[in-house]
């Protein structure tokens, strides 16, 4: 692929080389030209499906169209084409103004001034036009003559065949791309989210191939048509997918994929990591992808922050978005673990039931024990704690601090 770097501000293309600086050009160019023109530019085969033509070598446009449907919260449908001499505007909602209260658009100067005007019947002919429904069905304007567009030549003898060539021009237009002014929006909602349910995209699919150099060559793939898939390695930054990625010994690939509209999907895993060491007494094993995962919120399904391959970053931002306000507080508490004897009295343990009421009601994880035991029965005691918490909605284990005495 070459390398091309090229800006377009306005209507000023600047090639870094200085290519035809200075010259102008005076072909009529479509917003849709741009991009077929910097993909041919970049050496990339423009998809069939695109409408514009490359406006620096292509066939020079006999017409340019427009529209303007819904803008913000306001709803309006027009069309319009344009030629070297004339622009014709089609409006299918003639009974409103072409200027109705806009939230954006009001904040401009300009605006605040026309409205203000308008209301005080101050604005010009020309000016008013834009305040006033109904508006023509059809406009026709000879920009050669009239590059301001105020004088509408539609119905005006003289002018029946340009305004019959530019009429027929757009339809053929419409008829090409195919026009879906007129399907409502929830229709059009619908059809890209059936039962108006945002889907979701498919995680992707990951090919694995080791090599002679002990790399593992992963190929990334998603059912979801016109989806884009991201990856990263361990805790790099997260990139563009465009052809297989190679990661070595030890490490971990992380891919998902999203298309536009849709939710992103959920994350895939390649990783070269050994399997961890885990033990496990309160909660279930669960096998995935040859790996095994200790299962700390009992649904059954490997979830992100139980993925030991990934960043700790990540899990920890997984969980917390699974805690509740209450569960968030009980981490910034430091709880204690009091003997099962009173104060200062021998203790065969700690008082467990105390420490589960503290556990499950308050939600603290972080405890210091008030307890002389010996080793033995310390070890066991703190184990006992260990289970509990892994008994808790999120698995999350107890950090026990020691104070001994
Ligand atoms: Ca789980």
């Amino acid at each position: 692929m070459k390398l091309v770097h090229f800006q377009i501000v306005g209507d000023i293309v600047r090639f870094p080389d200085g290519r035809g600086a200075t010259s102008v050009r005076e072909n009529l160019v479509s917003f849709v030209d741009l991009a077929p023109t910097i993909l041919r530019l970049a050496g990339v085969e423009v998809p069939s499906f695109m409408q514009g033509r490359d406006f620096l070598e292509g066939e020079s446009r006999e017409f340019v169209y427009a529209s303007r449907d819904r803008m913000d919260e306001v709803l309006d449908r027009q069309r319009s084409v344009r030629d070297e001499q004339y622009r014709y505007v089609r409006n299918y909602m003639p009974e409103l103004a072409y200027f109705r209260p806009l939230q954006f658009r009001d904040m401009f100067p300009i605006m605040k001034d026309l409205w203000a005007e308008s209301s005080n019947t101050n604005l010009t002919e020309e000016q008013n036009f834009y305040f006033t429904a109904p508006r023509p069905t059809e406009e026709l304007y000879d920009l050669s003559e009239d590059p301001d567009e105020v004088n509408n030549l539609a119905g005006q003898p003289g002018h029946e065949k340009a305004l019959v060539r530019m009429r027929n021009a757009l339809e053929r237009w419409q008829d090409d791309v195919g026009d879906w002014g007129n399907v409502p929006e929830t229709e059009m909602v619908g059809q890209m989210w059936p039962g108006l349910e945002q889907p979701v995209t498919s995680e992707p699919q990951a090919e694995q191939e080791s090599n002679s150099e002990g790399l593992v060559r992963v190929t990334l793939s998603s059912v979801t048509e016109g989806a884009s898939i991201g990856y990263r390695i361990d805790e790099g930054t997260w990139q563009l997918y465009t052809g297989p990625v190679s990661i070595g010994t030890d490490q971990t690939l992380q891919a998902k994929a999203i298309r536009y509209g849709y939710k992103e999907s959920a994350i895939t895993t390649v990783s070269t990591k050994d399997q961890a060491e885990l033990s496990t007494r309160e909660v279930a094993l669960i096998g995935v992808d040859g790996f095994e995962f200790r299962d700390l919120n009992k649904n059954g399904t490997l979830d992100p922050y139980e993925d030991w391959r990934s960043p700790a970053g990540e899990r920890a931002a997984d969980l917390l978005g699974r805690m509740t306000l209450e569960e968030k507080v009980g981490q910034i508490a430091h709880g204690n673990i009091w003997p099962n004897a009173p104060f200062g009295a021998p203790a065969t343990g700690y008082d467990l039931e105390a420490a589960e009421e503290v556990m499950s009601g308050g939600h603290i994880t972080a405890f210091i024990p008030f307890a002389t035991l010996n080793f033995l029965t310390f070890v066991e005691q703190n184990n006992a704690i260990q289970e509990m918490a892994e008994r808790g909605r999120l698995g999350i284990p107890a950090t026990i601090s020691a104070d001994p005495f």
